[in-house]
């Protein structure tokens, strides 16, 4: 039988590039679909029904989900061209860098996006610290397995994205004289030919420039008083908005501009305020009339908590159903014997240690709620 190898991607997710230049690097021929994240496939949701993301690897007809993981299960089934090291501490290493680049540089990126519209001055330091940190571990040794693109050079295929975001912005996060090293290191990646094919750099610059997202983060604020809302009808969390929106009465305030990105956002004169109870203050505080909150601040910061709460409860539980099914009829994670799984869900204890302190026993999980977990 022929092999079957299928990607789900999208063009501008620096998430699906990363596993095209593993593809790529190994030679593998595959079928390329363009997900549309607005409106996603019935075969995305299938093949990734935790996360619901892109990029999905479909491996005669077995779904790998999450960039990192895909790219260990490619270097793992294909070992030509190796992506990771073989020496395990190297290997740790790679995966270490990687980890790093997600959590921390990747989320510190994203907030300059939907920052508030002037300088975003702490987010680009909280950025810089990174780069920071990056910058001196490269001067200790190249991260790519030698002369070749290796584990870490692929992941940091984000950095480009960052330029792109500086470049439309107008901001100087990653310059040369700021980061020599790295400056050096990233002009080498784009140099690689497997690389230069999966940064989409022009058409990324010229779709960043045209989102609402950039330009109203760019224009000054506008004579007139402007509220727009970036939402989508089937979320609660933008529905959350119109609620608040509404109730201070003045239908002007609103006006429609469904944008599928990250919802729901509200742009006021040209600022961008995100995360719907943020943005609920914001209102409040804003047009003061028909308050939101009550005036009382232990009374206020109750209500904050409260609905903080709720929805720190509602996502566990969400997550705990999700791992439910996934150990189905098995006695661990792992089959007969505990596995990788099982040791990582040691926190599980936790959460319970936390249900019973903090008087929500049966909250999170009980027997009848989640009898397998
Ligand atoms: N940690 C994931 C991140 C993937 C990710 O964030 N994908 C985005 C596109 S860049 C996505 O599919 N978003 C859709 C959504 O959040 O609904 C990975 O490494 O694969």
């Amino acid at each position: 039988m022929a092999e079957e190898v299928k990607l789900f991607g999208m063009w501008a997710s620096p998430f699906s590039r990363r596993i095209e230049v593993a593809l790529k690097l190994k030679g593998i021929q595959y079928e390329y679909i363009e997900e549309d994240l607005s409106n996603k496939s019935p075969s995305l949701l299938k093949y990734n029904p935790v996360h619901k993301k892109i990029p999905v690897l479909l491996h005669n007809g077995k779904p790998v989900a999450e960039s990192l993981v895909i790219l260990e299960y490619i270097d793992e089934t294909w070992k030509h061209n190796p992506i990771l090291p073989a020496d395990p501490y190297e290997k740790a290493m790679a995966r270490f860098w990687a980890k790093f680049l997600d959590e921390k540089l990747w989320p510190a990126a994203k907030k300059v996006v939907v920052s508030k519209g002037e300088e975003p001055k702490e987010v680009i330091e909280e950025i810089q610290e990174h780069l920071k940190t990056l910058e001196s571990e490269l001067k200790e040794k190249k991260f790519s397995g030698g002369e070749s693109l290796g584990f870490v050079d692929i992941a940091a295929n984000i950095i480009f994205w960052l330029l792109v975001v500086q470049e439309t912005l107008g901001l100087d996060i990653l310059t040369e004289d700021k980061f020599p090293g790295l400056h050096e290191w990233y002009q080498r990646l784009a140099d690689d030919a497997v690389f230069k094919e999966c940064v989409p750099r022009e058409r990324l610059l010229g779709a960043f420039k045209s989102t609402p997202m950039a330009a109203t983060s760019l224009q000054a604020a506008t004579m007139a008083e402007e509220v727009k809302l970036f939402g989508t009808w089937a979320s609660p969390f933008s529905r959350r908005i119109e609620v608040a929106l509404k109730l201070k009465g003045s239908p002007a305030l609103l006006t429609y501009n469904p944008v599928h990105k990250k919802i729901p956002v509200l742009v006021h004169n040209g600022k961008p305020v995100a995360e719907s109870l943020v943005i609920l203050e914001y209102i409040d505080e804003t047009w003061k009339h028909n308050p939101i909150l009550p005036t009382d601040p232990y009374e206020k910061a109750m209500a904050r908590k409260g609905e903080e709460q709720k929805g720190v409860i509602e996502e566990i539980q969400e997550q705990l159903k999700t791992l439910e099914s996934e150990l189905k009829e098995k006695k661990f994670f792992g089959g007969e014997s505990l596995g990788f799984v099982d040791i990582a869900a040691n926190i599980i204890v936790w959460l319970l240690v936390a249900q019973e302190a903090l008087g929500f026993v049966g909250t999170f999980t009980n027997k009848t709620k989640l009898p397998k977990i």
